[in-house]
C-alpha cells in the first residue's frame, strides 16, 4: 500500500467522458420519457437508480453499506481506517419532471473522485467515503432530507414511521416494501462519525455562469421552511349561490398565495423567496363552488429572522381571509430549519483545491437546500458548486458541461484529500442552536 502523497503530486485527474455517460445512464433510469426525469422515493425507479450506482461503486472497487432507510455509504480505505472518515455525497431521487443533474453529479462525482484516487494509487491519510442519501427531495412524504435528519438527529424515528403518502401508506410501510427493513434508531450517526463533510451540487441558479466562474465554494445554506394549509368553505352550485353568500376556498386560497409572493417581495431582504408549488382544490369541477383546498407553501432565507418575518406577514394575510371571507384555514408547518453555515477552513480547502487545478472559484450562498444542512449537525461542512446553465434546475433542460462536473469532481478529489490529511475541529461551522 503505498504511502499518503506528498505535497508535490499532480492534481487528481478525473474521466470526463465517463462521468458523463455514467450521468446519462442514470437519468435514463425514470419514470418519465427523457429529457425529463422523475425517481421519487422508493419507487421501482428509485430502486434501480440505487442499484445502478451500487454496481459503479462496487466495480470502483469501494465498500458497501446501506442503513436501515436506505442510505448507501461507498468508502475508500484510508492509510489509518480508525480515524472519522472524510465524508462527501448527495441524492439519486429526482422530483417529477426535473433534470439530470440535481443530487446525482454529488453522487456520481464523489465515486468518481475516489475512484480517481484509487486508480492512481493513491491512499488517503483516513478513510473517504460517498452517502447517496435517501429522500433528499419532499415528494413522497412531504418532507425533504429525511436520510440525513435521522442521521443527525434532526428527526424522530417515530415522527417518520408516521409520515404517509397521498395514497395513504405510511413511511414504515412502503420502506419495508422497498426492502429496507432494521430500525430507523440505527440510522443516527454516532458524534463525530465524520471528521468533515463536503457536497459536491450544481448551483441550480445563475451566478457562477454569469460570473464565468468554474466553482463555487459555499458558505451557508439558506434556511428553508414549509408549510400545509387546509381551507374549509362552503361548496355549491356554481351556478345558483349569488357571491355575497359564498366561502369561496380556492378564492381564499389565492389570496393566501399572493401573499406568500407580497411577504418574500417585501421582507426588505433579497434573499427571501416564496411559493405555493401544492394546491389541491375540491371537489374539482368546474360547476362547482370549491368547499376545500390543501395548499403547501415554501418559504426561505439566508437569514432565519428574515425568514420569520415573512411568515408573520403571511399569518397575518390568513387571519385575515379567516375573518373577511368565514373561511376556516388550519396551518401545519411541515418543516422550519435554521440555516447552516460552512466550516473556513472547509471554505478555504476548496478554494485552495480549485487553485492547484488552476480554476477561478467564487463565494457563495446555496439558495437551495441539500443534506449538507443537516449533517452541518454533526460534522464541520462545505459544498462545491458548478455551474448550471441559465440557473435552471427543477426542469428537463438542467444543464451543466462535461468538463464542468469533471472539474467540480476533481476539486471535490483535492479538497477531501487535503481534509484526510488535516482536518476542520469539530466545532468549526457547528449549527446547532446555542
Ligand atoms: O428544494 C430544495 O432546495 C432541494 O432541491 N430539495
Ligand atoms: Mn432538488
Ligand atoms: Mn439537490
Amino acid at each position: 500500500m503505498s504511502a499518503p502523497r506528498s505535497a508535490t503530486a499532480d492534481p487528481i485527474a478525473i474521466d470526463a467522458a465517463r462521468l458523463w455517460d455514467e450521468l446519462e445512464g442514470l437519468a435514463r433510469i425514470s419514470a418519465l420519457p427523457a429529457p425529463a426525469v422523475t425517481r421519487v422515493l422508493y419507487t421501482e425507479e428509485d430502486l434501480a437508480g440505487r442499484a445502478y450506482v451500487r454496481r459503479l461503486a462496487e466495480e470502483a472497487g469501494l465498500a458497501v453499506r446501506v442503513d436501515p432507510v436506505g442510505n448507501a455509504f461507498y468508502r475508500l480505505e484510508g492509510a489509518d481506517p480508525s480515524l472519522p472518515p472524510i465524508g462527501t455525497g448527495s441524492h439519486i431521487d429526482a422530483i417529477p419532471n426535473a433534470g439530470k443533474y440535481d443530487g446525482t453529479v454529488g453522487v456520481l462525482g464523489g465515486v468518481a473522485a475516489l475512484r480517481a484516487l484509487k486508480e492512481a494509487g493513491r491512499v488517503p491519510a483516513r478513510p473517504l467515503e460517498v452517502v447517496a442519501f435517501t429522500s433528499e427531495e419532499p415528494t413522497r412524504f412531504g418532507l425533504g432530507c429525511v436520510g440525513s435528519r435521522l442521521m443527525a438527529g434532526a428527526i424522530a424515528p417515530d415522527a417518520v414511521r408516521a409520515l404517509e403518502d397521498d395514497a395513504g401508506r405510511s413511511f414504515e410501510e412502503v420502506r419495508q416494501a422497498a426492502g429496507f427493513t432494521g430500525a430507523l434508531e440505527e440510522v443516527r450517526l454516532a458524534p463525530g462519525h465524520y471528521a468533515a463533510f463536503v457536497e459536491l451540487h450544481v448551483e441550480q441558479g445563475p451566478r457562477l455562469e454569469a460570473a464565468g466562474v468554474p466553482i463555487g465554494a459555499v458558505t451557508a445554506i439558506a434556511a428553508p421552511a414549509s408549510y400545509a394549509l387546509e381551507l374549509e368553505g362552503e361548496g355549491g352550485h356554481a351556478g345558483a349561490v349569488l357571491m355575497p353568500r359564498r366561502k369561496d376556498a380556492f378564492a381564499a386560497a389565492c389570496e393566501i398565495a399572493l401573499a406568500v409572493e407580497r411577504a418574500a417581495k417585501q421582507s426588505g431582504s433579497p434573499d427571501t423567496v416564496g411559493t405555493c408549488g401544492v394546491c389541491r382544490v375540491h371537489p374539482g369541477a368546474i360547476n362547482s363552488i370549491p368547499s376545500c383546498v390543501h395548499l403547501e407553501i415554501d418559504l426561505r432565507d439566508t437569514e432565519l429572522a428574515s425568514r420569520e418575518r415573512a411568515f408573520a406577514e403571511i399569518e397575518a394575510a390568513i387571519e385575515a381571509v379567516r375573518r373577511e371571507r368565514g373561511v376556516r384555514v388550519d396551518v401545519r408547518t411541515i418543516n422550519a430549519d435554521p440555516p447552516a453555515v460552512s466550516a473556513p477552513r472547509i471554505v478555504e480547502a476548496v478554494e485552495a483545491a480549485a487553485a492547484a487545478h488552476e480554476l477561478a472559484s467564487q463565494r457563495l450562498v446555496s439558495r437551495a437546500y441539500h443534506d449538507t444542512l443537516f449533517m452541518a449537525r454533526v460534522a464541520p461542512t462545505g459544498m462545491i458548486f458548478v455551474p448550471s446553465k441559465d440557473g435552471v434546475s427543477h426542469r428537463p433542460d438542467e444543464y451543466t458541461a462535461p468538463e464542468e462536473i469533471a472539474q467540480g469532481a476533481a476539486v471535490l478529489a483535492e479538497t477531501m484529500w487535503a481534509l484526510a490529511e488535516n482536518p476542520p475541529s469539530a466545532r468549526e461551522g457547528d449549527t446547532r442552536d446555542g
